[in-house]
């Protein structure tokens, strides 16, 4: 039966931030058909499919997270006719296609946004969004006390249509992008038919954006730190019908398409997480919990299992017909410091992070690479023995550390701006890919483009780019070819569970779970370890072996 072998239950997705990935007409800034001139390289790296980051049309004042239309494609990324293209030569290497979807809020020069501007206060148009009076004399104060994501208020106050003040609108993020009213019929309508749209032209599956955050609680009511959960402007118990919903449209489509909704879920716990993943939701939402985590062998194995935990309290209600979801597991993303950045800090400048995240994702200050190098190869294989699907980010098979110097006059984030400069925000994750280490841009770009990539490339990206790696097997692109394609010819022998073994050696650095024949061992610190015979051979290690001695910090996975 297909159900029993849904693709995304054990996948391996990649994310590609199209603007970052490959220029194929040399405008500095990458599209569909840099990208599909560049599948060779996924499809060696053998990725089960692909999540491109919003590339609709948009001011970009949020790297297009900012929607204007959201049934076609931006021509600077080559348009609808180039995203048939990709889907159709994706599709030839087996690899699936993943668009992400921007439910929460659009761009204020969406049409709708524009009419409830122009309509002003009493008209519908308005009911489409969150714009409700202000507080205070002359309602100068805002609405409530909610505050951005991005920092500063959640609220902007717009002009009546006699130019004089009016009301507020709420925007949990930029300004720039307003938030829909998920109460009203037609927005739950217009996303449906988002959906469908991109369905019918062969999209295997939609990332959600802040899936978590559509519902905000009746009457908008302060938020109050010490309050009960949940917050008034996260995780509603109403936001689960909206996914129901889309789990039945996807369900329509069939067992042979076996569409995927993925949640980008930030919400408190994990049972908060698996609740999107019930059988008629999600059929997976991202477990930020390890992304969060410190480079700690407790940190890792205790945050792993509360998801795990939490999955099996789920999972505890299948049926033989409705099965629950899985756990997306990540270290990366466009919104985080890379990993090899996070695991190789050696000291702090103290500088602020703003924004719900940013504290844990975004810690600046001196990093040793080749230490956070080493580690990030080691988190790599601990990842990617988990039961469920995971996420790899552009780059991170490089190996290639977050750009901490970028130029302040070259950022990009809104972040940059709402903080007033104080935080650096994600562009540092975002710099274009090196391809070619000695071509201009390295290969970003056409050797005779005509625009510099839209964010500078450190000369050090040169060393670190795919076409050195390719050759060099002790590369991060040959740990990452080599540990998806074990991953792949091991999968079916993997239990279901994960088995945590006791502590080996009395090595309080060493984590090691089973599933079945086959162990994942985990050295935290910078001790050799010698792996127990036990254990079975060794399929591949992060890290070099001297006979059975792996080096610190580093991986291995071993089968009997
Ligand atoms: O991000 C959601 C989000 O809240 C965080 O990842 C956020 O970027 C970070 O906490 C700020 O400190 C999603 C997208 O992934 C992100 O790129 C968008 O900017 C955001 O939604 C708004 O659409």
């Amino acid at each position: 039966v297909a159900s029993d072998r849904n693709w995304w239950r054990d996948c391996v997705i990649y994310q590609v931030y199209v603007k970052s990935f490959a220029d194929s007409d040399g405008d500095g800034i990458g599209d569909l058909d840099g990208l599909t001139a560049r599948l060779g390289h996924l499809a060696d790296l053998a990725v089960d499919g692909l999540w491109l980051n919003p590339c609709y049309p948009s001011p970009g004042s949020d790297g297009g997270y900012d929607v204007v239309d959201y049934l076609t494609i931006d021509p600077v990324y080559g348009g609808t006719a180039a995203l048939e293209r990709l889907i159709e030569a994706a599709h030839g290497h087996g690899i699936r296609v993943l668009l992400d979807v921007v439910p929460n809020h659009c761009s204020s020069r969406h049409p709708w946004f524009q009419q409830a501007l122009a309509e002003g206060r009493d008209a519908a148009s308005r009911q489409r969004f969150l714009f409700r009076d202000g507080r205070g004399t002359d309602g100068q104060e805002p609405p409530n006390n909610w505050r951005s994501v991005f920092g500063g208020p959640a609220w902007t106050r717009v002009k009546d249509t006699d130019g004089a003040p009016g009301q507020w609108y709420l925007h949990l993020f930029d300004p720039s992008q307003p938030d829909f009213n998920w109460r009203h019929p037609e927005v739950r309508s217009s996303f449906v038919q988002v959906l469908r749209h991109w369905f019918d032209r062969g999209v295997d599956g939609f990332r959600i954006d802040v899936a978590s955050l559509l519902v905000k609680a009746p009457d908008l009511p302060d938020y109050d730190p010490g309050g009960t959960r949940p917050a008034p402007d996260s995780n509603q118990p109403e936001v689960h019908e909206i996914y129901r919903q889309w789990r039945a449209v996807a369900n329509e489509y069939g067992a042979d398409r076996d569409l995927v909704l993925v949640g980008e879920v930030w919400v408190p716990t994990a049972d908060d997480v698996a609740a999107y993943v019930r059988a008629d939701e999600l059929h997976a939402a991202f477990y930020f919990d390890l992304l969060v985590q410190p480079w700690d062998a407790r940190a890792f194995r205790s945050s792993t299992q509360r998801g795990l935990t939490a999955l099996n309290a789920i999972s505890s209600q299948d049926t033989a017909t409705q099965r629950a979801g899985v756990l997306a597991w990540t270290l990366n993303n466009h919104d985080a410091h890379r990993a090899v950045s996070r695991y190789g800090l050696i000291s702090e400048d103290g500088s602020g992070t703003a924004g719900v995240m940013g504290p844990q994702l975004r810690r600046r200050g001196q990093v040793d690479v080749r230490l956070g190098q080493a580690r990030a190869r080691a988190a790599l294989l601990f990842l990617l023995g988990l039961p469920g699907s995971i996420y790899l980010y552009q780059g991170e098979e490089l190996g290639l550390p977050e750009v901490l110097d970028l130029p302040d006059d070259a950022r990009r984030d809104p972040i940059w701006n709402r903080s007033g400069g104080t935080e650096h925000g994600r562009d540092g994750s975002r710099v274009p890919l090196p391809w070619q280490s000695k071509h201009p841009t390295f290969g970003f770009s056409p050797d005779t483009a005509g625009e510099a990539p839209w964010l500078p490339q450190p000369a050090y990206f040169g060393d670190l780019a795919a076409d050195v790696q390719a050759t060099d097997s002790s590369s991060a692109l040959s740990l990452y070819r080599a540990a998806l394609s074990a991953r792949r010819r091991l999968i079916a022998d993997l239990t279901p569970q994960v088995r945590w073994l006791p502590a080996v050696q009395g090595r309080e650095d060493v984590v090691a779970y089973t599933r079945g024949k086959v162990t994942v061992v985990t050295i935290f610190g910078g001790t050799p370890f010698d792996l127990p015979a036990a254990w079975g051979e060794i399929v591949l290690a992060s890290a070099t072996l001297d006979g059975r001695s792996l080096a610190g910090p580093g991986s291995a996975w071993l089968s009997l």
